[in-house]
């Protein structure tokens, strides 16, 4: 494939010029094929438009997806060449994400499109389908009810007629259920369920995420599209609405998910590693995971041994660039949601799961906090936040491994340019409004909407300023490394610059439930107590005070 710069040139006019409503595009490269049947994409030279589809041959033969030459437009590989069987599997049409990076996506990723999914599911399916969104016990458990059901699916003029739909989701599933007026499902809609070879557009299952606390409706769509740009794994991903038996759904952002051909494209060569979701379930071979290794991980309370599993400059590059978009939810950020892949000799590197608590999260939600999110003490100024993770905190407390960290800030945010990320969400926010307006099932409203965006853009805007004081302040700036308690830490290097008997350097006091030492840890070594974390209710308090439900009386939080 060559020249693709053309492909988001053409897609940046489509945003102005409407030249394709969600879905209702036929690739210029041709017709599709009938869904089982083999159609060959067009060929392209140019700038021409591409060819006709391919004639549909029984079986499944698998037609050829148009190859991009010279500014031509890619034909567009018929349906039934991806979904047919017993032939040569066709190439799915590609585009560009929106940093035009070299991993091409499925053309259900099109980024100048807001792409529309209908589906039809019997009356009895969908009685199903919502008994099973409201069976909280078992999502609380973690063991949420993941039955696929039958449904016909519309895509443009595209049919699958044996496409499956199921929900997903974990916390926001219990809240929109638990709090909304009009909850919204979230879906994985897949198109391999009833016939293992399927695919459509390339594509195995399609991931639609309500977007529930992500009021923009965009954090995660430019925090993936931002990692594919500085060659970080992320899925590709764009916003799409869902119709379901004529009925308008919802919005949602669309993504393919972390799966074996994303892997193949960032790791080429090592794509068949162990990928567990937070460390604890496998994703890939599963079966023939390698959990010695895993444990061995889990065992690990040294940077000496850290450094002999897991591959630390790219792991902390990820934890930097998740600092840089703020992902309040990432490992950087608590340890709530994360990938680790394993790279054979390397070791583990820890991979973006969701970033759809980054970028206006904590504007939002925690205004007090805005940009200002501490690359390093992330906790600091957060009201509950999630404890810090064992690596992250074996880094942070290494004094060569925290300079490496440091170094990997410099590194990401510069990276980050405000200019070109604005023209996203200046571009997808217009692309969604209608959508978002017309969703009854959102639980922000239109005003929160607004707001969102433009504390998006406010955060994208300021927070690469306030890293470049955070690195200018690392290497001893003086215009830069302030100390404003005095105790001889600068800010960038203080869990509290605002309190004198707290930085680094400081001892830590027992059954004060203040991190006086800044490890990251509440009252550690201190006999007769349990450890906390910063910002835990009960953080350091003695076991024989009980205090689990305890209320939070400690100087120590925000
Ligand atoms: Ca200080
Ligand atoms: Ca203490
Ligand atoms: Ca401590």
């Amino acid at each position: 494939m060559t020249s693709r710069r053309w492909a988001w040139t053409a897609s940046v006019l489509c945003i102005t010029s409407a030249c394709g409503g969600g879905g209702q595009t036929v690739p210029p490269g041709g017709a599709a094929g009938t869904v089982g049947l083999g159609g060959a994409g067009g060929d392209m030279l140019g700038g021409e438009v591409g060819g006709a589809a391919g004639a549909t041959v029984d079986g499944g033969v698998g037609g050829a997806a148009g190859e991009v030459v010279d500014g031509g437009t890619a034909g567009g590989a018929g349906a039934g060449a991806m979904a047919g069987s017993g032939g040569a599997p066709a190439v799915a049409r590609t585009v560009p994400d929106a940093s035009n990076s070299p991993r091409l996506c499925s053309d259900l990723f099109d980024q100048s499109v807001l792409t529309a999914y209908s589906f039809e599911i019997s009356a009895d399916d969908w009685a199903k389908l919502d008994a099973d969104f409201h069976d909280l016990k078992d999502v609380l458990a973690g063991t949420p009810p993941q039955t696929y059901y039958p449904i016909v699916l519309h895509y443009g003029s595209e049919t699958v007629s044996n496409a499956a739909v199921r929900l997903r989701g974990k916390s926001s599933w219990v809240n929109t259920v638990m709090f909304d007026t009009n909850p919204k499902m979230a879906f994985d809609i897949s198109f391999d369920q009833y016939d293992t070879h399927q695919k459509f557009h390339g594509i195995s299952t399609i991931h639609f995420e309500m977007a529930r606390d992500e009021w923009s409706f965009l954090s995660e769509r430019v925090g993936n599209n931002w990692f594919r740009g500085i060659g970080l794994t992320a899925p590709c991903s764009n916003s799409a609405t869902i119709t379901i038996n004529g009925q308008f759904y919802g919005l949602y952002v669309a993504e393919e998910g972390i799966t074996k051909p994303l892997l193949a494209q960032y790791f080429p060569g090592n794509a068949d590693g162990d990928l567990i979701k937070g460390g604890t379930e496998a994703h890939t071979n599963i079966g023939t995971t390698n959990w010695t290794k895993v444990q061995a991980l889990d065992s690990a309370n040294d940077m000496t041994t850290l450094r002999t599993l897991v591959d630390v400059p790219n792991t902390v590059l990820e934890w930097a660039a998740e600092a840089v978009v703020e992902d309040a939810d990432g490992y950087y950020g608590g340890s709530h949601n994360f990938w680790i892949y394993d790279e054979g000799s390397a070791g583990y590197v820890w991979l973006l799961d969701h970033s759809d608590s980054a970028l206006e999260w904590l504007e939002v939600f925690t205004p007090s906090l805005g940009y200002k999110e501490h690359p390093i003490y992330w906790w600091a100024g957060r009201a509950l936040p999630d404890p810090p993770a064992k690596n992250y905190l074996l880094v942070i407390n290494d004094p060569a491994a925290r300079a490496q960290y440091v170094d990997a800030i410099a590194t990401q945010v510069a990276k980050w340019n405000p200019a070109q990320i604005t023209s996203w969400i200046d571009a997808w926010s217009q692309q969604i409004a209608t959508a978002v307006a017309a969703d009854t099932h959102k639980w922000a409203t239109m005003d929160q909407f607004t707001m969102a965006v433009s504390a998006m853009k406010d955060m994208v805007q300021n927070r690469p300023q306030y890293l470049q004081e955070f690195v200018a302040c690392e290497n001893g700036d003086p215009a830069q490394a302030t100390d404003q308690d005095a105790d001889g830490v600068p800010w960038c290097n203080d869990c509290d610059d605002s309190n004198a008997s707290v930085s680094p350097s400081a001892p830590e006091v027992c059954g004060n439930h203040i991190d006086d030492n800044c490890n990251g840890v509440v009252d550690e070594n201190c006999p007769g107590e349990t450890p906390g974390f910063p910002g835990e209710p009960d953080g350091g308090v003695p076991p024989s005070a009980g205090a689990d439900a305890g209320v939070v009386t400690d100087a120590g939080r925000g």
